[in-house]
């Protein structure tokens, strides 16, 4: 990275790759390290893994001149976080098999496994494949998953989102054979779909060419999303692309398009920070997929590469404002943005328990702290989950909260489903309180290369805490939103809860206030690297007074902001020209 005029050396690296190729091959195939070549460490993201090393051991192995213990996560596309009982099991076996024993769902909807071995990694993904779930895209400088509200059988435009957002991974999806050639010997993952009768695809690669990234893919990461409201789940503007999709009378008539989201800032650094994303019109389904392409590649062609930390759209959109970068995509398509239309989020949380579709089937959301899917402590989800697999003939949906929607159940499966969660210590979380069920935590330790503090294997103990001060205030049943990040990056969106502790360095955080449940406010810095007991002694007496002075079902960080005791923080915005009627649904 530089501040001057040069590319940034990750651009080289692109440029060089062709088409994402690298020296991957001779990297897996090398013997002598649990390592990937310096230039297919960065590559290897766009196919779906990081190589890591596990942080807790790095200082005995440095000091027993052993190279660190390295190993790889491993990422799935997962459009909405959809899969089938089939594909979970197959997921599972993985986890033992090849990777640390768990099985991540991320605050994306997607899986991660940790802990693969480098000449594990092929198997892996092959096998992943072989169940039809890929891993391209799931990282690096391209559109990632796609995220959709998180229960598509609630009503048909649920379904319908979903649709969109599979097609839209699939049309922002890179066409480079790189992938099929490294991970499958050649077999292309739509060929293998073809013959295993399941070809939903739309598009895919002909050719060996990057018509929509051209040979440097994108600058930085891009992430897209549907929403549907009132449900806010996606966060949709934290996304660099978002669709909130407008129904009226029961039908989906388009989308309100939102751009520039996104969490990421670095500690002390005020040329980084969170942005939301701005509301720049509407467009009707059939638009839906050329918008897109035309904001990614009026990303493409504006975005920073010369500065990484200065690369996403966010940044583009502030360097140039928005109503410029409206006008630029607007001119890149054959149709003008209509005007965006009025939405309202209630919430951005997740609903636990049982709840009945249109169809009539039942639908499951259980709480998977921090997402893991593990068997510790009695508590045995991999084996309860694993168990429902083999009986249910719905699916899985994973929540953007890191939570699991067992779905599609017919009234007669119900009762087993319940059944195998207690054989397995298990239940929904419904008893839990509102602080706990709504928590998120980042990965972080000990897979993180960027961690600071703790995140995922604090939250427990910290969300035990923070009740015990909530039942002190008679707050027991408040929904109050929390989120852990062992740093600034914001991988659980932290800059959008109401309490978020933001890792600084081990047992330190910066403690911020201020977001809204609908996911529609930033929160602000109130206190500084901070250790847990000064946390909760700065939250004691806001408590207190918010138990006090709390007006209704008023918010945690409503109630700071209306007192006073904490500044307004910036809200969602529209670009100039679409204001209407849109804002003042806010
Ligand atoms: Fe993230 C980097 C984990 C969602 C912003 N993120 C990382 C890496 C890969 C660390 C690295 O670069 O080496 C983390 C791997 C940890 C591990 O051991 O697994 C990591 N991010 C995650 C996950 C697994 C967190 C989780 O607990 O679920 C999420 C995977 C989502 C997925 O399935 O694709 C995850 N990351 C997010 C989100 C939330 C979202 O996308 O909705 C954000 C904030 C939104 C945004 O992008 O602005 C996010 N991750 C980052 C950033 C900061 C980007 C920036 O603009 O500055 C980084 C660091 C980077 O890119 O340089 C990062
Ligand atoms: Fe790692 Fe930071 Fe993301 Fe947490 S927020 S997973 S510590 S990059």
């Amino acid at each position: 990275m530089t501040d001057n005029n040069t590319l940034s050396a990750v651009e080289g690296i692109k440029v060089r790759s062709r088409l994402l190729r690298g020296t991957l091959v001779e990297s897996l195939a090398d013997p002598i390290t649990g390592a990937l070549a310096e230039d297919d460490q960065m590559l290897i993201k766009f196919h779906g893994s990081y190589q890591q090393d596990d942080r807790d051991i790095r200082e005995e192995r440095r000091q027993q001149k052993l190279e660190p213990a390295y190993s790889f996560m491993i990422r799935t596309r997962l459009p909405g976080g959809v899969c089938s009982p089939a594909q979970w099991l197959a997921l599972d076996g993985l986890a033992d098999q090849y990777a640390n024993g768990s099985l991540r769902l991320t605050t994306r909807q997607a899986f991660q496994l940790h802990g693969v071995i480098k000449r594990e990694l092929k198997p892996t993904i092959a096998a992943m494949n072989a169940v039809l779930i890929d891993t391209i895209a799931a990282c690096g400088d391209v559109n990632r998953n796609v995220m959709s509200a998180a229960n598509p059988h609630i009503s048909g435009a649920h379904a319908e989102a979903l649709e969109w957002a599979r097609r839209l991974s699939e049309h922002l999806l890179p066409k480079t054979h790189a992938y099929h050639e490294i991970w499958l010997d050649g077999v292309r993952v739509d060929e293998v779909r073809v013959d295993e009768g399941a070809g939903e695809l739309g598009e895919s690669a002909t050719g060996e060419s990057e018509p929509i990234y051209g040979p440097t893919y994108l600058p930085r990461k891009f992430k897209a999303a549907i929403a549907v409201p009132p449900l806010n789940d996606v966060d949709i503007f934290s996304q660099d692309l978002g669709f909130i999709a407008i129904i009226e009378d029961g039908k989906l008539i388009g989308f309100n398009l939102c751009v520039g989201g996104g969490m990421g800032s670095t500690h002390g650094d005020t040329t980084t920070f969170p942005r939301l994303a701005d509301v720049i019109g509407f467009v009707t389904p059939d638009q839906l997929l050329a918008a897109a392409e035309a904001v990614v590649t009026a990303q493409r062609d504006f975005g920073n590469r010369i500065v990484r930390k200065h690369a996403r759209l966010k940044y583009t959109i502030e360097t140039h404002g928005i109503d410029w970068f409206k006008a630029e995509v607007e001119q890149r398509l054959s149709f003008r943005f209509a005007a965006a239309r009025a939405f309202h989020f209630e919430h951005s949380g997740d609903r636990f328990g049982w709840v009945r579709g249109e169809s009539g089937n039942w639908h499951l959301t259980v709480r998977i702290e921090a997402g893991r899917v593990a068997d510790r402590n009695g508590r045995n989800w991999r084996q309860a989950l694993a168990a429902i697999a083999r009986i249910h003939d719905g699916e899985f949906r994973i929540t953007p909260n890191q939570n699991l929607i067992i779905a599609n159940v017919a009234d007669a499966q119900r009762a087993g489903i319940d059944a195998l969660l207690q054989t397995h210590g298990v239940d929904a979380g419904t008893a839990q309180s509102p602080l706990r069920l709504n928590a998120l935590a980042c990965v972080s330790y000990p897979t993180c290369p960027l961690a600071m503090a703790e995140a995922e294997r604090y939250l427990p103990d910290f969300g035990a805490k923070l009740e015990l001060l909530l039942v002190q205030h008679g707050l027991r049943d408040v929904p109050i939103g929390l989120r852990i990040t062992g740093c600034p990056n914001g991988c659980a969106r932290p800059f959008l809860a109401e309490i978020a502790l933001v890792g600084k360095a081990p047992g330190r955080y910066n403690l911020y206030l201020g977001g809204d449940r609908r996911g529609q406010r930033l929160n602000a810095l109130y206190r500084e690297n901070i250790v847990e007991a000064d946390i909760l002694a700065t939250l004691d007496p806001l408590l207190a007074d918010f138990a006090r002075g709390r007006s209704g079902d008023e918010g945690f960080a409503d109630f700071l902001i209306r007192s006073e005791a904490i500044p307004a923080p910036p809200s969602v915005q529209f670009a100039a020209s679409t204001r209407q009627s849109a804002e003042r649904a806010l």
